[in-house]
């Protein structure tokens, strides 16, 4: 008999998602260019309750086990490996079958390919996108794909994580023109984490006391720290979502993020129950601007703002990093502004190329000679 759907690309992922799928009952054919990954996974799948999953050594019996029209999972490294596993299959694939990238690879590249194989029109690829739901654009942020319809049930497989490649999502945050500065955030503390030979010499550099010698009440700065991360992640998921949602609206894919929240959490390593309250958020108000305004999270971190700025305070005073927790606490301070210290820079902008700016106590645009003023008062 045939199988319902191929997965090619066994590493951890690949090889937990073939499982999954094939634990939910759909049986499954896996292929992978080291044939001892095909055994490892077959026998993982008897052990774990003789599991419909069938193993190939070869590219052609693999394809050639599955239903027409086939669909063929591909979780392989992103880059050349992708073009060489699209070829190999495509040499035994046919008109119909379709391959579905649910590896890391960058959105220009995945148009580069679906150009490449001939097999499909940037409509028919977008019907097969949102057929399957997958956020591949959304550059790996969030990566979900169920395959309801082309299963014709009911049941979902699903596959989520986070990229491996925040650079992907911070680039398409600067690109969509949507804050993340916490996501940024963590990923400048990788970069920074990476450069232990220049840290070390630098700590000798800068070595010193950096204790406040302020007194904390341990339970309550527990406590504190409980809170500030809390709020901290509200300001993360705001930014996420935001990006998701921009990138929804450029390409017209008209994401329901409510939605998404709870099929995040289905095949989710992050099973939050605070994706509950984000799909809640959403079911509440489709339009929501940002999560921060939502009634309940609002409420969440006024609750918890003086504990979350106490964190950040002492922090500092003490010299410990906290990039996460200050940018979210940077990012809410700017956002509940109606106004921002950036409308200086319209007046910078007005003193070295007379650009005009406005004023907030009289309609009209200005110009001023600066350089008389800071002359005559100096
Ligand atoms: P491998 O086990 O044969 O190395 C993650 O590295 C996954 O991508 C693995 O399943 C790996 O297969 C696969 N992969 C990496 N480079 C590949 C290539 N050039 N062709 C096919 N699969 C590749």
């Amino acid at each position: 008999a045939l199988t319902r759907i191929g997965l090619a690309g066994l590493a951890v992922m690949g090889q937990n998602l073939a499982l999954n799928i094939a634990e939910k009952g759909f049986p499954i054919s896996v292929y992978n260019r080291t044939t001892s990954k095909v055994d490892e996974t077959v026998q993982r799948a008897k052990l774990e309750g003789n599991l419909p999953l069938y193993g190939f050594h070869d590219p052609a019996s693999f394809v050639n086990s599955i239903q027409k029209p086939r669909v063929v999972i591909m979780l392989v490294k992103a880059g050349a490996p992708v073009d060489q596993t699209i070829a190999t299959l495509a040499a035994h694939l046919e008109q119909g079958d379709c391959i579905v990238d649910g590896g890391n690879e960058w959105s220009l590249t995945a148009a580069r390919v679906s150009h490449t194989l001939g097999r499909v029109d940037p409509e028919t690829l977008s019907r097969w996108f949102t057929m399957a739901l997958s956020t591949v654009t959304c550059n790996s942020l969030l990566r979900r794909t169920t395959f309801s319809s082309r299963l014709g049930s009911s049941q979902t497989v699903s596959c989520s994580r986070f990229s491996p490649s925040g650079t992907r999502v911070n680039s398409s945050a600067a690109e969509l023109s949507v804050a993340a500065p916490t996501i940024e955030a963590s990923l400048d503390s990788r970069f920074l984490s990476g450069l232990k030979d220049e840290r070390v010499a630098a700590s000798k550099i800068f070595q010193g006391d950096y204790s406040s010698g302020e007194t904390v009440d341990k339970a309550q700065l527990i406590e504190d720290v409980r809170k500030a991360l809390y709020a901290s992640k509200i300001c993360s998921y705001a930014q996420g979502m935001n990006i998701i949602k921009a990138k929804s609206t450029e390409k017209g894919w008209g994401l329901n993020l409510g939605e998404l929240a709870r099929i995040w959490k289905g095949g989710c390593i992050i099973r939050a129950s605070f994706l509950d309250r984000i799909k809640k958020a959403y079911d509440r108000n489709g339009e929501l601007a940002n999560l921060l305004i939502d009634p309940e999270f609002a409420q969440e971190i006024m609750d918890r703002q003086a504990a979350w700025r106490r964190v950040v305070c002492l922090a500092i005073n003490n010299g410990v990093s906290t990039p996460g927790m200050s940018a979210s606490l940077a990012y809410f301070d700017s956002y509940r502004r109606d106004r921002l210290p950036a409308n200086l820079v319209q007046a910078q902008r007005d003193y070295f190329g007379a650009h005009t700016y406005e004023r907030v106590d009289m309609p009209g645009s200005f110009h001023t000679e600066w350089y008389k003023i800071a002359n005559s008062k100096i």
